[in-house]
Protein backbone atom coordinates (compact mmCIF):
# COMPACT_ATOMS: atom_id res chain seq x y z
CA UNK A 1 0.00 0.00 0.00
CA UNK A 2 1.51 3.34 -1.25
CA UNK A 3 0.62 6.35 0.98
CA UNK A 4 -1.41 9.04 -1.16
CA UNK A 5 0.44 12.93 -1.51
CA UNK A 6 -1.27 15.45 -1.50
CA UNK A 7 -0.33 19.37 -1.02
CA UNK A 8 -2.77 20.53 1.71
CA UNK A 9 -1.98 20.96 4.91
CA UNK A 10 -4.96 18.60 6.53
CA UNK A 11 -3.65 17.25 8.93
CA UNK A 12 -3.36 13.60 9.40
CA UNK A 13 -6.03 11.70 8.28
CA UNK A 14 -7.36 8.26 9.51
CA UNK A 15 -9.13 6.00 7.21
CA UNK A 16 -9.93 2.50 6.82
CA UNK A 17 -9.48 -0.52 5.23
CA UNK A 18 -12.30 -3.38 5.00
CA UNK A 19 -10.92 -6.76 3.92
CA UNK A 20 -13.01 -9.40 3.02
CA UNK A 21 -12.93 -13.00 1.08
CA UNK A 22 -14.64 -12.60 -2.52
CA UNK A 23 -16.85 -15.82 -3.15
CA UNK A 24 -16.96 -14.89 -7.05
CA UNK A 25 -13.05 -15.44 -7.41
CA UNK A 26 -12.46 -18.00 -4.48
CA UNK A 27 -12.52 -21.80 -5.24
CA UNK A 28 -12.03 -22.93 -1.30
CA UNK A 29 -15.22 -22.74 -0.38
CA UNK A 30 -13.59 -22.76 3.26
CA UNK A 31 -12.15 -19.21 2.99
CA UNK A 32 -16.22 -18.19 2.45
CA UNK A 33 -16.72 -18.48 5.96
CA UNK A 34 -13.99 -16.38 7.12
CA UNK A 35 -15.68 -13.08 8.42
CA UNK A 36 -14.38 -9.61 6.91
CA UNK A 37 -11.39 -7.68 8.68
CA UNK A 38 -11.29 -3.85 9.17
CA UNK A 39 -7.83 -2.30 9.18
CA UNK A 40 -7.81 1.56 10.00
CA UNK A 41 -4.70 3.50 8.93
CA UNK A 42 -3.67 6.96 9.30
CA UNK A 43 -2.09 8.87 7.19
CA UNK A 44 0.26 11.58 8.30
CA UNK A 45 0.35 14.72 6.49
CA UNK A 46 3.36 16.38 5.96
CA UNK A 47 2.67 19.67 4.58
CA UNK A 48 3.14 22.67 6.59
CA UNK A 49 1.18 25.78 6.33
CA UNK A 50 3.63 28.67 5.86
CA UNK A 51 5.02 30.89 3.46
CA UNK A 52 7.91 31.60 1.31
CA UNK A 53 9.51 35.31 1.02
CA UNK A 54 12.09 35.19 -1.20
CA UNK A 55 14.41 37.65 0.48
CA UNK A 56 15.42 38.51 3.77
CA UNK A 57 17.78 41.51 2.75
CA UNK A 58 17.46 44.10 0.01
CA UNK A 59 18.74 47.21 -0.53
CA UNK A 60 17.07 50.35 -2.32
CA UNK A 61 18.36 54.12 -3.05
CA UNK A 62 16.80 57.70 -2.76
CA UNK A 63 17.02 57.81 -6.33
CA UNK A 64 13.82 55.38 -6.62
CA UNK A 65 12.99 54.05 -9.95
CA UNK A 66 14.19 50.62 -11.64
CA UNK A 67 17.71 51.24 -9.88
CA UNK A 68 16.64 52.00 -6.56
CA UNK A 69 14.45 49.39 -5.93
CA UNK A 70 14.26 45.82 -5.04
CA UNK A 71 11.37 42.80 -5.84
CA UNK A 72 10.63 39.88 -4.08
CA UNK A 73 8.73 37.32 -4.05
CA UNK A 74 5.36 35.92 -1.62
CA UNK A 75 3.96 32.53 -2.22
CA UNK A 76 2.28 30.08 0.15
CA UNK A 77 3.45 26.58 0.90
CA UNK A 78 0.42 24.31 1.10
CA UNK A 79 -2.85 24.59 -0.46
CA UNK A 80 -4.71 26.90 2.64
CA UNK A 81 -8.71 25.76 3.46
CA UNK A 82 -9.63 29.25 2.10
CA UNK A 83 -8.54 32.37 0.78
CA UNK A 84 -5.21 33.68 2.38
CA UNK A 85 -4.47 37.19 2.69
CA UNK A 86 -0.64 38.61 3.41
CA UNK A 87 -0.36 41.97 4.28
CA UNK A 88 2.61 43.53 2.91
CA UNK A 89 3.74 47.22 4.92
CA UNK A 90 6.81 49.38 4.94
CA UNK A 91 7.39 50.42 8.55
CA UNK A 92 9.41 53.95 7.36
CA UNK A 93 7.65 55.19 4.21
CA UNK A 94 10.02 58.19 4.11
CA UNK A 95 12.43 55.76 2.83
CA UNK A 96 10.88 53.25 1.00
CA UNK A 97 7.25 52.24 -0.07
CA UNK A 98 5.82 49.20 -1.66
CA UNK A 99 3.57 48.26 -4.88
CA UNK A 100 2.90 45.30 -6.35
CA UNK A 101 4.19 43.99 -9.38
CA UNK A 102 7.39 45.57 -10.53
CA UNK A 103 9.37 48.36 -10.56
CA UNK A 104 7.37 50.09 -13.46
CA UNK A 105 4.53 50.85 -10.88
CA UNK A 106 6.94 52.51 -8.39
CA UNK A 107 5.30 55.72 -9.25
CA UNK A 108 1.86 54.27 -7.14
CA UNK A 109 3.77 52.92 -4.45
CA UNK A 110 2.32 52.96 -1.07
CA UNK A 111 2.81 52.48 2.59
CA UNK A 112 1.37 48.69 2.02
CA UNK A 113 -0.45 46.48 -0.19
CA UNK A 114 -2.61 43.11 -0.12
CA UNK A 115 -1.39 39.81 -1.53
CA UNK A 116 -4.33 37.22 -1.72
CA UNK A 117 -4.17 33.86 -2.46
CA UNK A 118 -6.99 31.37 -3.16
CA UNK A 119 -7.03 27.34 -3.07
CA UNK A 120 -6.56 27.92 -6.77
CA UNK A 121 -3.63 30.89 -7.22
CA UNK A 122 -1.96 29.75 -3.68
CA UNK A 123 1.32 28.58 -5.54
CA UNK A 124 1.46 31.06 -7.60
CA UNK A 125 4.34 33.45 -6.11
CA UNK A 126 3.17 37.51 -6.45
CA UNK A 127 5.88 40.07 -6.92
CA UNK A 128 6.18 42.81 -4.28
CA UNK A 129 8.61 46.04 -5.73
CA UNK A 130 9.91 48.05 -2.25
CA UNK A 131 10.66 51.49 -4.15
CA UNK A 132 13.35 53.89 -2.04
CA UNK A 133 11.83 57.24 -1.41
CA UNK A 134 14.13 60.48 -1.86
CA UNK A 135 13.68 63.15 0.87
CA UNK A 136 16.41 65.48 0.01
CA UNK A 137 18.44 65.74 3.23
CA UNK A 138 21.65 64.17 3.66
CA UNK A 139 20.55 61.60 6.23
CA UNK A 140 23.29 58.82 5.18
CA UNK A 141 22.16 55.34 4.22
CA UNK A 142 18.82 54.34 6.16
CA UNK A 143 17.97 51.08 7.33
CA UNK A 144 13.92 50.04 7.44
CA UNK A 145 11.71 46.89 7.82
CA UNK A 146 9.52 46.11 5.28
CA UNK A 147 6.79 44.04 7.25
CA UNK A 148 5.06 40.58 5.09
CA UNK A 149 1.79 38.92 7.06
CA UNK A 150 0.64 38.16 9.56
CA UNK A 151 -1.69 36.52 7.03
CA UNK A 152 -5.37 36.58 7.50
CA UNK A 153 -7.94 34.40 6.27
CA UNK A 154 -7.94 30.44 6.38
CA UNK A 155 -7.91 29.02 10.27
CA UNK A 156 -4.34 27.04 9.47
CA UNK A 157 -2.84 30.35 8.10
CA UNK A 158 -4.52 32.83 10.21
CA UNK A 159 -2.24 31.71 13.14
CA UNK A 160 0.92 32.33 11.48
CA UNK A 161 3.69 35.60 12.71
CA UNK A 162 4.92 37.86 10.28
CA UNK A 163 7.85 37.78 8.52
CA UNK A 164 10.53 40.56 8.01
CA UNK A 165 13.09 42.52 5.17
CA UNK A 166 15.32 44.65 6.47
CA UNK A 167 16.03 47.23 3.84
CA UNK A 168 18.97 49.52 3.52
CA UNK A 169 18.02 52.88 1.78
CA UNK A 170 21.71 54.68 0.21
CA UNK A 171 21.29 58.13 0.57
CA UNK A 172 22.00 60.03 -2.46
CA UNK A 173 22.12 63.89 -1.12
CA UNK A 174 25.84 65.73 -0.32
CA UNK A 175 25.21 68.43 2.30
CA UNK A 176 27.01 71.74 0.75
CA UNK A 177 26.31 75.27 0.19
CA UNK A 178 25.90 76.87 -3.69
CA UNK A 179 27.38 80.65 -4.39
CA UNK A 180 26.57 81.88 -7.91
CA UNK A 181 27.89 85.08 -8.87
CA UNK A 182 25.78 87.80 -10.36
CA UNK A 183 28.18 88.41 -13.09
CA UNK A 184 31.61 86.81 -13.54
CA UNK A 185 34.00 88.60 -12.32
CA UNK A 186 32.53 90.30 -9.41
CA UNK A 187 33.12 93.94 -9.42
CA UNK A 188 32.17 97.08 -7.50
CA UNK A 189 33.35 100.46 -7.82
CA UNK A 190 34.86 103.42 -5.72
CA UNK A 191 32.05 104.71 -6.33
CA UNK A 192 29.60 103.14 -4.83
CA UNK A 193 28.69 100.50 -7.63
CA UNK A 194 27.72 97.26 -6.46
CA UNK A 195 28.33 93.63 -6.96
CA UNK A 196 25.64 90.88 -6.04
CA UNK A 197 25.81 87.01 -5.55
CA UNK A 198 23.09 84.66 -4.50
CA UNK A 199 23.88 81.86 -1.81
CA UNK A 200 21.16 78.70 -1.04
CA UNK A 201 22.02 74.95 0.19
CA UNK A 202 21.90 71.92 -1.42
CA UNK A 203 20.20 69.69 0.78
CA UNK A 204 17.26 70.32 3.53
CA UNK A 205 18.10 70.64 6.91
CA UNK A 206 17.12 69.27 9.80
CA UNK A 207 17.30 71.90 11.66
CA UNK A 208 18.05 75.85 11.13
CA UNK A 209 21.22 76.60 9.22
CA UNK A 210 23.01 80.06 9.91
CA UNK A 211 25.42 80.94 7.06
CA UNK A 212 27.93 83.86 7.97
CA UNK A 213 28.71 86.04 5.03
CA UNK A 214 31.54 88.65 5.98
CA UNK A 215 33.41 91.10 4.13
CA UNK A 216 37.08 90.32 3.99
CA UNK A 217 37.92 94.25 3.25
CA UNK A 218 35.50 96.24 4.70
CA UNK A 219 37.61 99.46 3.42
CA UNK A 220 36.92 98.52 0.00
CA UNK A 221 33.47 96.29 -0.01
CA UNK A 222 30.86 96.19 2.68
CA UNK A 223 27.80 93.28 2.56
CA UNK A 224 23.92 94.12 2.52
CA UNK A 225 20.95 91.41 2.65
CA UNK A 226 17.65 91.70 3.35
CA UNK A 227 16.87 94.08 6.46
CA UNK A 228 21.05 93.68 7.27
CA UNK A 229 22.65 96.54 5.50
CA UNK A 230 25.91 97.78 5.27
CA UNK A 231 27.27 95.58 7.39
CA UNK A 232 30.14 93.73 7.78
CA UNK A 233 28.70 90.31 8.07
CA UNK A 234 25.47 89.33 7.26
CA UNK A 235 23.68 86.00 8.70
CA UNK A 236 21.41 83.89 6.43
CA UNK A 237 19.18 81.69 8.03
CA UNK A 238 18.55 78.77 5.74
CA UNK A 239 15.07 76.53 7.34
CA UNK A 240 13.83 73.20 6.03
CA UNK A 241 11.72 75.51 3.88
CA UNK A 242 13.65 78.05 2.56
CA UNK A 243 16.95 76.14 2.07
CA UNK A 244 16.81 75.58 -2.08
CA UNK A 245 15.49 79.69 -2.07
CA UNK A 246 18.72 81.51 -3.42
CA UNK A 247 19.44 84.77 -1.10
CA UNK A 248 21.17 87.34 -2.26
CA UNK A 249 24.18 89.23 -0.99
CA UNK A 250 25.22 92.86 -2.36
CA UNK A 251 28.83 94.01 -1.89
CA UNK A 252 28.80 97.53 -2.16
CA UNK A 253 32.02 99.16 -3.44
CA UNK A 254 33.70 102.11 -1.04
CA UNK A 255 36.21 104.69 -1.76
CA UNK A 256 38.95 105.87 0.25
CA UNK A 257 37.88 108.15 3.05
CA UNK A 258 40.54 111.04 2.63
CA UNK A 259 43.17 110.61 0.64
CA UNK A 260 42.06 109.22 -2.58
CA UNK A 261 44.49 106.69 -4.67
CA UNK A 262 44.79 106.04 -8.30
CA UNK A 263 45.10 102.93 -9.86
CA UNK A 264 43.83 100.82 -6.26
CA UNK A 265 41.93 98.18 -7.87
CA UNK A 266 41.83 96.10 -4.71
CA UNK A 267 40.58 92.25 -5.30
CA UNK A 268 39.93 90.61 -2.10
CA UNK A 269 38.09 88.12 -0.91
CA UNK A 270 34.01 87.70 0.70
CA UNK A 271 33.87 84.85 2.80
CA UNK A 272 31.01 82.19 2.69
CA UNK A 273 30.47 79.86 6.18
CA UNK A 274 30.93 78.17 7.34
CA UNK A 275 27.73 77.33 8.56
CA UNK A 276 26.54 76.74 12.08
CA UNK A 277 23.49 74.97 13.51
CA UNK A 278 22.23 71.71 11.47
CA UNK A 279 24.74 69.19 13.03
CA UNK A 280 25.09 67.98 9.42
CA UNK A 281 26.07 70.90 7.85
CA UNK A 282 27.66 72.44 10.93
CA UNK A 283 30.29 69.73 10.82
CA UNK A 284 30.78 68.77 7.26
CA UNK A 285 30.66 72.00 5.00
CA UNK A 286 33.51 74.19 5.46
CA UNK A 287 33.49 77.59 3.90
CA UNK A 288 34.04 79.00 0.66
CA UNK A 289 35.52 82.70 -0.74
CA UNK A 290 33.93 84.99 -3.41
CA UNK A 291 36.70 86.79 -4.66
CA UNK A 292 35.65 90.39 -5.53
CA UNK A 293 37.42 93.42 -7.01
CA UNK A 294 37.05 97.30 -6.32
CA UNK A 295 37.38 99.46 -9.01
CA UNK A 296 39.20 102.52 -8.87
CA UNK A 297 37.63 105.98 -8.82
CA UNK A 298 40.60 108.00 -9.53
CA UNK A 299 41.21 110.22 -11.88
CA UNK A 300 44.55 111.75 -12.76
CA UNK A 301 44.31 115.37 -14.19
CA UNK A 302 46.28 118.38 -13.89
CA UNK A 303 45.81 121.95 -12.66
CA UNK A 304 46.69 125.15 -14.75
CA UNK A 305 47.85 128.22 -12.90
CA UNK A 306 46.75 130.40 -13.95
CA UNK A 307 43.50 128.86 -15.31
CA UNK A 308 42.66 127.98 -18.50
CA UNK A 309 41.61 130.67 -20.74
CA UNK A 310 43.96 133.06 -18.57
CA UNK A 311 45.28 135.51 -21.52
CA UNK A 312 49.12 135.26 -21.03
CA UNK A 313 51.16 138.43 -22.69
CA UNK A 314 54.53 138.37 -24.16
CA UNK A 315 56.91 140.27 -26.20
CA UNK A 316 58.84 139.29 -28.65
CA UNK A 317 61.92 141.28 -27.45
CA UNK A 318 61.96 138.88 -24.49
CA UNK A 319 61.65 141.48 -21.91
CA UNK A 320 58.30 140.17 -20.79
CA UNK A 321 58.19 137.19 -18.79
CA UNK A 322 55.20 135.08 -17.81
CA UNK A 323 54.96 132.06 -16.09
CA UNK A 324 52.08 129.53 -15.82
CA UNK A 325 52.63 125.86 -13.87
CA UNK A 326 51.21 122.73 -14.14
CA UNK A 327 50.57 120.51 -11.23
CA UNK A 328 49.39 116.92 -10.82
CA UNK A 329 46.83 116.05 -9.45
CA UNK A 330 43.79 114.10 -9.11
CA UNK A 331 39.91 114.05 -8.04
CA UNK A 332 37.08 111.61 -6.50
CA UNK A 333 33.72 112.50 -7.10
CA UNK A 334 32.57 110.75 -4.24
CA UNK A 335 34.94 112.26 -1.72
CA UNK A 336 33.48 114.95 -0.72
CA UNK A 337 30.27 113.37 -0.46
CA UNK A 338 31.10 110.24 1.29
CA UNK A 339 30.07 109.52 4.52
CA UNK A 340 33.05 107.92 6.38
CA UNK A 341 33.88 104.98 6.37
CA UNK A 342 33.98 103.21 9.74
CA UNK A 343 37.06 101.34 9.10
CA UNK A 344 38.59 104.58 8.80
CA UNK A 345 37.44 106.57 11.33
CA UNK A 346 39.76 106.00 13.63
CA UNK A 347 42.63 106.63 11.02
CA UNK A 348 44.62 109.79 11.40
CA UNK A 349 44.83 111.78 8.62
CA UNK A 350 48.67 112.33 7.21
CA UNK A 351 49.38 116.21 7.07
CA UNK A 352 50.13 115.81 3.64
CA UNK A 353 46.81 114.26 2.23
CA UNK A 354 45.07 117.19 4.19
CA UNK A 355 47.19 119.53 2.28
CA UNK A 356 46.61 117.79 -0.88
CA UNK A 357 42.86 117.60 -0.45
CA UNK A 358 43.20 121.85 0.14
CA UNK A 359 44.85 121.93 -2.96
CA UNK A 360 41.87 119.99 -4.94
CA UNK A 361 39.91 122.63 -4.10
CA UNK A 362 39.59 124.42 -7.33
CA UNK A 363 36.03 124.20 -8.26
CA UNK A 364 36.54 124.34 -12.43
CA UNK A 365 37.81 120.39 -11.41
CA UNK A 366 35.59 119.06 -8.97
CA UNK A 367 32.14 121.01 -9.87
CA UNK A 368 32.15 119.02 -12.90
CA UNK A 369 32.51 115.61 -11.47
CA UNK A 370 29.51 113.77 -12.34
CA UNK A 371 29.06 111.78 -9.16
CA UNK A 372 28.48 114.35 -6.54
CA UNK A 373 24.80 114.51 -7.57
CA UNK A 374 24.54 110.93 -7.36
CA UNK A 375 25.81 110.96 -3.39
CA UNK A 376 22.76 112.99 -2.59
CA UNK A 377 21.00 110.36 -0.86
CA UNK A 378 24.15 110.02 1.33
CA UNK A 379 22.82 111.61 4.33
CA UNK A 380 20.35 108.79 5.14
CA UNK A 381 22.93 105.96 3.98
CA UNK A 382 25.35 107.89 6.41
CA UNK A 383 23.37 107.81 9.62
CA UNK A 384 22.41 104.25 9.23
CA UNK A 385 26.32 103.32 8.36
CA UNK A 386 27.47 105.30 11.29
CA UNK A 387 24.87 103.22 13.54
CA UNK A 388 25.74 100.29 12.20
CA UNK A 389 29.10 100.08 12.81
CA UNK A 390 29.00 102.13 16.21
CA UNK A 391 27.17 98.85 17.26
CA UNK A 392 29.08 96.05 15.54
CA UNK A 393 32.69 97.23 15.33
CA UNK A 394 34.68 95.67 12.76
CA UNK A 395 37.66 93.25 14.26
CA UNK A 396 38.97 93.69 10.40
CA UNK A 397 39.02 97.68 10.59
CA UNK A 398 42.17 99.07 10.09
CA1 LIG B 1 18.79 61.67 1.62
CA1 LIG C 1 17.02 58.97 3.30
CA1 LIG D 1 41.29 104.85 -5.46
CA1 LIG E 1 38.67 107.08 -4.83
Amino acid sequence: MLPYYDVASDGNVTYEINLSVDPFFTDDVTYLEVPPVTISVTNADNDVPGFTVSKTTATTSEIGGATGSSSFTVVLNTAPTGTVTIPVQSLDVTEGKVVAGSSASCGSAQASVILTFSTSSWSSAQTVTVCGQQDLVDDGNVIYTVQVGAPTGAAEYATLLAKTLSVTNSDDDTAGITVTAGTTPLVTTENGGTATFTVRLNTMPETDVVVPVTSGNVAEGVLSSGTQNVVETVNLTFTSSNWNTAQTVTVTGQDEVSTQVPGDNVTYNVTVGPPTGDPVYASSVGAQTVPITNLDNDIPTFVLSPPPGSLLTVSETGVTTKTFSVTSARHSSRAAARPPSPSRRSTSRSPSSTGRRRRRSPSSVRSTAPWTGRRTPSSRWAGRRARTWRSTPSPRAR
